[in-house]
């Protein structure tokens, strides 16, 4: 309330009280009259069209674009709401603003819907389209509607295919066989991000597993450091909590890499740690159970020791990868009979399975250091495993046989040959560089960032434009070919299987390479693919050559102010980063960062509760702008919190702006005449009428005060 309260009291303050006279009534804010009438002026004006003129300052404002659900709702109202006053604001100061709209409009929803209401994933979504867009005017939002994107036209996603080549071009899209997360019951792969709580699909929150398919990805570890490095340097404008967000998520650690010979395997295991330091407190080697010795040692096993540790290896496979990682989670384990050499001093350690140590993390192994690390140190107490400490607390003494916890912090180095008596802060540096040039260890630094995820095997995306040849195998489509088209007529009857495999007609091609027959590929695109450029396109919505035009999009990138959502910190908004610096690298656009301000916006509450169809508590915002008007709502909502903050949505409230909009309205009408005799600018000394000398003084304030406010 500290920006907008102020505002509201600043020109609340000056209007003089009236009451229900006769009079007010028939000057009624009549708001349908008078939004109707400046609708249709603006259009008629184009007033909000804006051109790309480097002789100009620019603003970029955009918000979040929506899925098209089928309607508005006040979340949305709350997020346009904020963009559309910065834009009106600062064009009003003279700068040149592109604000556009579009719709994220691939997805599975509309397959559901398609089910449900027995109508195409198509009609459903441009329905939609069409629909919510006449929402969004009948609010009076200022956007430039030459320039809406839709996602499922194929003048956008074409253009999807055409990015995916450049990437697969640049070696950044390989195929992998991998254990997905598989959610059964929309019958679908989801990408890490979108298993959420615990092990649950973000969409229909059932239980994920795991299930082993062929898979397309892109590389966008190898953007990993640069996607950290400009969180520092470039993101000033993001809120810290975001900013944490992708640190954590990027998750960038510090180590080393070290090797353990296994002779009788014929094997060598590799294992990151941040930790080399406490190396000489090594007492076992920990594999996860899908590491690819597990399968090695089963081979060579008799076959009731070979049966003991497939068993456990099934047995912690259904456990989920937030299980496995939760620190208090009890540890399972399952020793082997194989042991590997000790780096430094050739001696043999004993070789465990265990859960927590997860596949996807470092190389799925690691050295276990009880002493200092509480997962190994309480692993080693449930199957006592010797602890050795080798760092000792200042002033202190700890003793393995008895610690009951494992020392993580800092101190000084003994049990360490000649590294004894070093402090931690000296000895990871010391022992490392020892390490390495010894052979024993390299550096490393490792990510917790993933490889993404791309392929859906869904109908309603982008198809992703490969083809499957019995001579030539994964064939890219030829640029000169796109866009590969989604067939449209199509009737969804399940959402487990996509309806393009039962599809011959659309499935059967020619390959690009040897002219054979082959087969398309019939994995669609994640839709956050969708949502990584758009704010490009909207740059140059109608190129028809490229996906935009490096002028348009040097002169309008990056984006001045993002709005939208928290639960986008760490998808979308990671995923649209990288796609800015890949788009910078084959020389498309010049900024690496797409967005230079970020505000994502509260939530709209309502009884305490997230304002949800769920819940049962929403408030439909045609309702609402039927009975008070868009101008009313959008009032309500920018006084009602600070952005950032929770809105408690409150129908007194709504009343209350509408009744102040109406003393506005009464109160201009009532000095019109002298209003227009006057001109304008006034000035000053010219203004006899006390009235209009207040009016006039406190407009300036006001004008600063908002103006500051604002900013
Ligand atoms: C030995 C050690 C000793 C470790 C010590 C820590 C403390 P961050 O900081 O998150 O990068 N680790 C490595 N790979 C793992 C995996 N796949 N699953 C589970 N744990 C794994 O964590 C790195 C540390 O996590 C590594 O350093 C390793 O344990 C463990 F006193 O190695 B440490
Ligand atoms: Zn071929």
């Amino acid at each position: 309330k500290a920006i907008i309260l102020p505002i509201f009291f600043q020109i609340f303050s000056f209007l003089p009280e009236h009451g229900t006279t006769e009079e007010d009534r028939t000057m009624a804010y009549n708001f349908q009259a008078i939004e109707a009438k400046w609708q249709r002026v603006w259009q008629e004006k184009r007033c909000f069209e804006a051109e790309t003129d480097p002789s100009r300052p620019k603003f970029y404002c955009l918000e979040m674009f929506p899925y098209p659900s089928g309607a508005l709702h006040m979340g949305h109202i709350r997020n346009y709401s904020m963009g559309d006053m910065l834009a009106r604001f600062l064009r009003k100061k003279g700068m040149n603003v592109l604000y556009p709209m579009g719709f994220d409009a691939f997805g599975m929803p509309a397959e559901n819907a398609a089910i449900k209401y027995r109508t195409k994933p198509h009609d459903w979504t441009w329905n939609n389209i069409e629909h919510m867009t006449s929402q969004l005017k009948s609010m009076g939002y200022s956007y430039d509607w030459r320039r809406r994107v839709e996602t499922c036209n194929p003048n956008y996603y074409r253009w999807n295919q055409w990015i995916f080549l450049q990437m697969y071009k640049k070696g950044l899209v390989y195929r992998k066989e991998a254990p997905v997360n598989w959610c059964e019951s929309c019958g679908t792969v989801l990408a890490n991000e979108q298993v959420v709580d615990g092990g649950h699909c973000w969409r229909c929150h059932s239980s994920v597993t795991k299930k082993n398919l062929r898979q397309w990805f892109i590389k966008i570890t190898d953007y990993a450091q640069e996607l950290v490095d400009d969180i520092e340097t470039k993101l000033g404008g993001w809120p810290e909590r975001v900013r944490i967000m992708q640190r954590n998520w990027i998750g960038r650690s510090e180590g080393a890499q070290l090797t353990f010979r296994v002779p009788e395997l014929d094997y060598t295991i590799e294992a990151f740690t941040t930790r080399f330091d406490t190396v000489f407190g090594i007492t076992f080697i920990a594999l996860a159970p899908e590491h690819e010795l597990v399968g090695r040692m089963i081979e060579r096993l008799p076959e009731d020791e070979a049966r003991k540790l497939s068993d456990f290896v099934a047995q912690v496979g259904a456990q989920s990868a937030i299980e496995r990682s939760d620190a208090g989670a009890e540890k399972l384990g399952c020793k082997t009979p194989f042991c590997g050499r000790h780096p430094v001093t050739g001696k043999p350690i004993p070789i465990w399975i265990a859960n927590y140590i997860l596949t996807d993390y470092g190389t799925g192994a690691i050295m276990g250091v009880p002493a200092h690390d509480q997962r190994d140190f309480d692993f080693c107490r449930k199957y006592g495993i010797e602890v050795i400490p080798v760092i000792q607390p200042e002033g202190g003494h700890l003793d393995g046989a008895t610690m009951t916890a494992a020392f993580e912090d800092d101190g000084i180095a003994c049990n360490s040959g000649q590294f004894d008596g070093l402090p931690t802060a000296q000895a990871i540096p010391t022992m490392i560089a020892w390490g390495e040039h010894e052979g024993l260890c390299k550096r490393e630094v490792n990510f917790r960032l993933r490889d993404w995820l791309i392929s859906r095997q869904r109908y309603w995306g982008t198809p992703i434009p490969f083809v499957h040849c019995p001579h030539c195998g994964v064939v890219p489509v030829p640029e000169e070919q796109l866009p590969v088209l989604l067939p449209e007529d199509v009737e969804v009857k399940d959402v487990g299987r996509s309806p393009l495999l039962d599809m011959p007609e659309w499935l059967a091609t020619t390959c690009p390479q040897c002219g054979a027959p082959a087969t398309r590929e019939a994995d669609t695109m994640d839709t956050f693919f969708c949502s990584s450029w758009y704010f490009n396109r909207y740059c140059s919505p109608d190129d028809t050559k490229a996906p935009f035009e490096r002028a348009d999009v040097d002169y309008w990138m990056a984006v001045d102010q993002y709005i939208g959502g928290i639960e986008h910190a760490c998808l979308h908004l990671i995923y649209a980063r990288f796609f800015t610096k890949f788009l910078a690298d084959i020389g498309m656009m010049k900024v690496r960062e797409p967005f230079i301000n970020l505000l994502t916006q509260g939530m709209v509450i309502k009884d305490g509760a997230k304002m949800s169809k769920s819940l049962g508590n929403v408030v439909d915002p045609t309702e609402i702008v039927e009975k008070y008007g868009a101008d009313t709502v959008r009032l309500f909502i920018l006084f009602a919190a600070p952005p950032q903050n929770d809105l408690d949505w409150s129908e007194r409230g709504v009343e209350g702006a509408n009744r102040f909009l109406g003393r506005v309205w009464r109160y201009v009408e009532e000095h019109l005449d002298v209003l227009r005799s006057t001109g304008d600018p006034i000035p000053m000394n010219r203004l006899q009428d006390p009235v209009l000398r207040d009016f006039k003084r406190r407009i300036h304030t006001t004008i600063e005060a908002v103006s500051r406010d604002i900013d």
